[in-house]
């Protein structure tokens, strides 16, 4: 990146965390706040502030870092800057005046606003983000959080994949990791199943955007994240040790149960679950 113009805004950023004047908040989320920044006159951008008490927030910090200042697509978002100094985490983005596909569709005020034509330019631009991650990446990477709320669109409505968080560039690692990752609803039932992941959770992800353009409807989510995160926890194969069961199991069959039995039961749980949650309503 050494010589590129925006590799002189990252080391301008890094140097004067203060230099920008929050405008107002664009949206909230369980990361922190995003806000529309104001950097030199007339110089708008979007500033993702994060909550740095979070482990995890600081990991998804450095790896969507890592990440989109590796990439330049006309459907990818465009990293403008960051700044780690002290405790301060930020992201600097192109500012996407549209926001997001989620608040286009679903969103108080817009509803329907979205004619056929831009629906599907949406769905053909978000197709040629997933493609350049998947084909044209070395190492591939496979974008894990594919959602509407991911989705961001510029002035012209042109669609640009974001939120690199949990993006990774090597599923065989991630095989063993306990920890599901990923949205309720987008999750593609191989991976909540058995832990399995492949481009092919994003392609899954990306049906679901698909049915919700067609028809203007979010996916059910029956269960809370956490709820669903305990229950396949639980089922995962790896699970070989009677203390990592989650706290919601009843200490009494925690420590009585077999614990391949166990394993069958939150399988089917699971299974019950996924049924009722990937349908839209
Ligand atoms: O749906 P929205 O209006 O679009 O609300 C969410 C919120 O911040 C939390 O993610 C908005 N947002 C995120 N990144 C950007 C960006 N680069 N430009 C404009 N809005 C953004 C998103």
């Amino acid at each position: 990146k050494e010589g590129s113009a925006s590799f002189m805004e990252y080391k301008t950023l890094e140097k004067s965390t203060n230099k920008f004047h929050q405008c107002n908040i664009l949206g909230e989320g369980g990361f922190g706040c995003v806000y529309k920044a104001q950097f030199d006159v007339g110089s708008f951008a979007a500033v993702k502030k994060l909550n740095c008490a979070n482990q995890d927030a600081k990991r998804e910090f450095q790896n969507e870092v890592d990440l989109l200042c590796k990439f330049k697509h006309p459907n990818i978002i465009s990293l403008l800057g960051f700044s780690s100094e002290n405790e301060m985490r930020f992201i600097v983005y192109e500012l996407m005046p549209n926001g997001s596909l989620e608040t286009q569709l679903h969103g108080p005020s817009r509803g329907s606003s979205l004619t056929w034509d831009m629906r599907m330019k949406i769905a053909l631009d978000t197709a040629r983000g997933l493609e350049h991650l998947h084909e044209h990446c070395n190492p591939p990477v496979i974008h894990r959080d594919l959602k509407s709320s991911n989705i961001l669109l510029d002035s012209a409505f042109n669609a640009k994949l974001s939120d690199f968080g949990l993006a990774v560039t090597d599923a065989a690692q991630n095989k063993n990791n306990l920890k599901l990752s990923g949205t309720l609803g987008y999750v593609a039932p191989e991976y909540l199943l058995d832990g399995k992941l492949t481009d092919k959770s994003d392609v899954y992800a990306f049906g679901v955007v698909l049915l919700e353009l067609i028809f203007g409807r979010k996916p059910v989510e029956k269960l809370a994240p956490a709820q669903c995160q305990s229950i396949v926890t639980w089922a995962m194969p790896q699970l070989t040790d009677r203390s990592k069961l989650p706290s919601i199991v009843d200490p009494v069959i925690r420590d009585t149960m077999d614990l391949k039995h166990l394993y069958q039961v939150g399988k089917l749980l699971v299974k019950k679950m996924y049924c009722e949650c990937h349908y839209l309503v």
